[in-house]
């Protein structure tokens, strides 16, 4: 499998539950390296522009509105098949359907504070690393 790079975010509801280390950790025991990372609290065209391609989606405001409510950690995981693994991890987008023992599963409360993002495709993960890292900032081992 090929070494890939797919951008994390620990969403507000997360941050604000102090489980930034518990949910590195997680990236860490499954082979996954922080390349990247960095704190943020983004405001409303930060947030609507990462999450452009739900622009038209009824619950596009909400999103918005919730990723500005409080910092993030945004992250670079690299690592084989890092898209898919990094996916596996999170478990289902609704925390009621996650897997036991996916992070969602543990720390998300509901479909809108749902704890983490992950890049779904190399495609995205390309675009939405570039969205907050430039190269410099990226340290692979
Ligand atoms: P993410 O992009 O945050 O990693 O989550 P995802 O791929 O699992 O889900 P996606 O379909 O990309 O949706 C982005 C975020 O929008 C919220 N959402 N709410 N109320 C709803 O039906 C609904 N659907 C999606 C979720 O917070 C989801 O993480
Ligand atoms: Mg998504």
């Amino acid at each position: 499998m090929a070494v890939e790079r797919t951008l994390s975010i620990v969403k507000p509801d997360a941050v604000g539950k102090n489980v930034i280390g518990e949910i590195y950790s997680r990236f860490e025991k499954a082979g996954l390296q922080i390349v990247a990372a960095k704190m943020i609290k983004m405001d409303e065209e930060m947030a609507g522009g990462f999450y452009a391609e739900h622009k038209e989606r009824p619950f596009f405001k909400d999103l918005v509105g919730f990723m500005t409510s409080g910092p993030v950690m945004v992250q670079v995981l690299e690592g084989e098949g890092a898209v898919l693994k990094n996916r596996e991890l999170m478990g289902a987008t609704n925390p009621q359907e996650a897997d036991a023992g996916t992070i969602r599963a543990d720390f998300a409360e509901s479909i809108d504070a749902n704890a983490v993002h992950g890049s779904d495709s190399t495609e995205s993960a390309a675009r939405e690393v570039s969205y907050f890292f430039n190269e410099e900032e990226i340290c692979p081992r």
